[in-house]
């Protein structure tokens, strides 16, 4: 009877041994122990049989269960380890990384081009003394037009062209507010220049209702129009280049007076004529006048005492000049391959 539950028992390691050895993963395994070794199991079954057997012989049969339990248990440690050596090297192999794979090319940003041509501007005017001064997009009549000697009747105030928010506030139509508040902070001498968003209610192919602009104004005892040429000569040669000559033709415009258009002789065909410029040889850039004296009462500034001069350009104008950008929509949409370029 001992003998043959001894025998069962020893039968049974070489079974379990076998399972252990043939099992897959780590839930396999548990099930063979829990099989073998748990209270249910079939080590347990053989013990119970230990009641029929005389006491003397109990004690080597429980040592051989004990020492049978004792070796399951080391096999089933050992091939979870070998299971999980397994599992980590599959993991690394898997993960494994590809050093000789090129690398994910990272889309490198650009400056947008009106952000390019802006601060180009500014460096052509902050050499001559020039400060930057800037000030709110939402704007009231006073500053927008009131102050700027553009009265009630001027055409410019039109709903077609102002975006009005209320009764007496709009979003700027052009930079030149900010004049005013430096004016009305600041007395002369001044060398301002006011770059920034400008917004009129107009939609066509060379017109957007959001676009950039950039005004500068000279105050002081004694300013000609002469150094308002010189000036302008000068932004036009740092811009455009130094051969590139420019001509001024009368003009009105409410806020100065006398005023002019200010045009360079043509970039793409260097004056000769052609489709860009109409055939004049001519491309208008700038407006620009000597500062109404209306302008100057408004701000409290003593007309007879002081004079000055002005200018005004649209940024993405001198952009599509200098870049030979053709569609002013280009600026707006955003597609990379377009800002990639500058
Ligand atoms: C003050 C006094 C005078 C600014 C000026 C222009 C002429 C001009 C246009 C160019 C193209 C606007 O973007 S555009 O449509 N500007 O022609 N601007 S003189 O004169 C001022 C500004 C402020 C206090």
């Amino acid at each position: 009877m001992l003998n043959d539950l001894i025998e069962s028992l020893s039968s049974f390691k070489k079974e379990v041994e076998a399972a252990i050895l043939g099992a897959e993963t780590e839930k396999a395994l548990e099930d063979i122990r829990v099989g073998y070794l748990g209270k249910k199991g079939k080590i347990s079954g053989i013990l119970k049989g230990v009641g029929a057997l005389p006491h003397e012989d109990r004690p080597r049969l429980g040592e051989k269960a004990n020492e049978i339990k004792r070796a399951v248990e080391s096999t089933i440690k050992e091939r979870a380890e070998a299971l999980s050596s397994f599992a980590r090297q599959e993991k690394l192999q898997s993960e494994a990384i590809d050093l000789t794979l090129p690398g994910r090319r990272v889309l490198k940003g650009s400056l947008h081009p009106v952000t390019t041509i802006l601060k180009e501007i500014s460096d052509a005017f902050l050499p001559l003394g020039f400060v930057v001064e800037e000030g709110p997009d939402i704007e009231s009549d006073f500053y927008n037009f009131e102050a700027l000697n553009i009265p009630k009747e001027h055409p410019a105030r039109e709903m077609q062209d102002t975006f009005y928010l209320s009764e007496d506030m709009l979003l700027r139509t052009h930079t030149s507010p900010v004049q005013i508040r430096t004016m009305e902070k600041y007395d002369p001498p001044l060398r301002v220049l006011a770059p920034g968003t400008v917004y009129r209610c107009d939609s066509d192919i060379t017109h957007t209702p959001m676009f950039h602009q950039v005004e500068g104004f000279v105050v002081d005892k004694g300013v000609t129009f002469a150094q308002l040429k010189w000036t302008l000569t000068s932004f036009v040669h740092a811009i455009f280049g130094q051969d590139v000559g420019i001509r001024l033709r009368p003009s009105f415009f409410p806020f100065t007076e006398p005023s002019a258009e200010v045009d360079i002789e043509c970039v793409i065909c260097g004056g000769e004529g052609c489709r860009v410029c109409k055939g004049t040889g001519w491309l208008e850039i700038l407006g620009a006048g000597m500062i109404d004296p209306e302008v100057f009462k408004s701000v409290g500034y003593d007309p007879e005492i002081y004079s000055g001069f002005a200018f005004g350009m649209g940024v993405e104008r001198i952009a599509m000049l200098k870049y030979g950008i053709k569609d002013l929509r280009l600026f707006f949409e955003n597609d990379v391959r377009f800002l990639n370029q500058f």
